[in-house]
């Protein structure tokens, strides 16, 4: 049995089914755990939802800013963007079976035999782990309450407040959450959030750093798998911290971690998403579609 984590998929199913192919992945013995943001901007996102839902009972997953989104256009609470792909899904006949599914994850799983947090961006540095659970937990369990699943993805949007302080309350309190699990880069080290900077980890605001840099961070001594900061390019020289995002969906790569030996898995990805062909395999010469076949 071996675990693995693998990357942002963005409906990027192709690169995963080659990544799982390479390690001989086996749904009975083998576990794979997902970053989150599943889905969106890629090629395959109903397929992809598809793939994973059918073999749900050999994955953990922790859910990313667009498999937030894509719950928030279901309810009716949030609109599609120009760049979202997410209307095959919505209009799927089992869109309701793999939502409701989706909607069960977690933002947050500890492993605590292998010491190991999987989330979607990071956790804030002034948490400690317990308290990294405990706020997860808020957000999971208003997730999964029907009288409250609509109120939190409708409250759920917005930068502000941009540090968390425990006497929030209500929907307030919940978005502050949501926003460092799924949408943090850079922040000062009691936690404030910028939430604009999307590049490299140079560019953090005066006072600002990557969440993970920061020396006083009370999850030091957890080992911590995060995705979502495609432009670290799966590179964050911090010991113990596993960045995963390597942009399969801008024509980087999928990586695949072996969450025991650390050792990685790419496969390269072309603008699209899909697998690009090895420059040692050459595909086959395009048969121009008059051809008799
Ligand atoms: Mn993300």
């Amino acid at each position: 049995m071996t675990t693995y984590a693998v990357g942002d998929l963005q409906g990027c199913l192709g690169p995963l089914q080659c990544l799982l192919e390479k390690v001989s992945f086996d749904p009975t013995k083998d576990r794979l755990w997902l970053v989150g943001d599943l889905v969106n901007r890629g090629p395959q996102s109903l397929e992809t939802l598809r793939f994973l839902y059918a073999m749900r009972d050999s994955l953990v997953c922790v859910l990313g800013n667009h498999d937030l989104h894509l719950l928030a256009v279901w309810r009716n609470i949030e609109r599609l963007k120009k760049a979202d792909t997410l209307n095959e899904i919505l209009n799927a006949p089992d869109c309701e079976e793999l939502l409701q599914w989706l909607r069960q994850q977690k933002l947050m799983h500890y492993d605590e035999q292998r010491n190991v947090a999987l989330v979607h961006a990071g956790i804030p540095p002034q948490w400690s782990l317990k308290k990294a659970i405990k706020c997860a937990t808020e957000v999971e369990e208003a997730l999964r309450d029907d009288n409250r699943f609509e109120p939190y993805l409708d409250g759920m949007y917005g930068n502000d407040p941009t540090k968390w302080d425990g006497e929030l309350k209500g929907v307030t309190r919940l978005r502050v959450i949501t926003n460092y699990f799924t949408r943090m880069r850079f922040c000062t080290s009691d936690g404030k959030l910028d939430l604009k900077g999307k590049e490299g980890p140079d560019t953090a605001p005066p006072g600002y750093a990557p969440w993970f840099e920061h020396k006083e961070r009370k999850t030091r001594d957890v080992k911590i798998i995060f995705g979502h900061w495609a432009a670290l390019e799966g590179n964050c020289n911090e010991p113990g911290v596993f960045a995963l995002d390597t942009g399969c969906v801008w024509g980087g790569a999928l990586t695949l971690l072996n969450v025991d030996t650390g050792q990685r898995l790419e496969c390269e990805c072309d603008a699209h998403g899909h697998i690009k062909p090895q420059a040692n395999q050459p595909s086959p010469e395009p048969m121009p579609i008059t051809a008799k076949r």
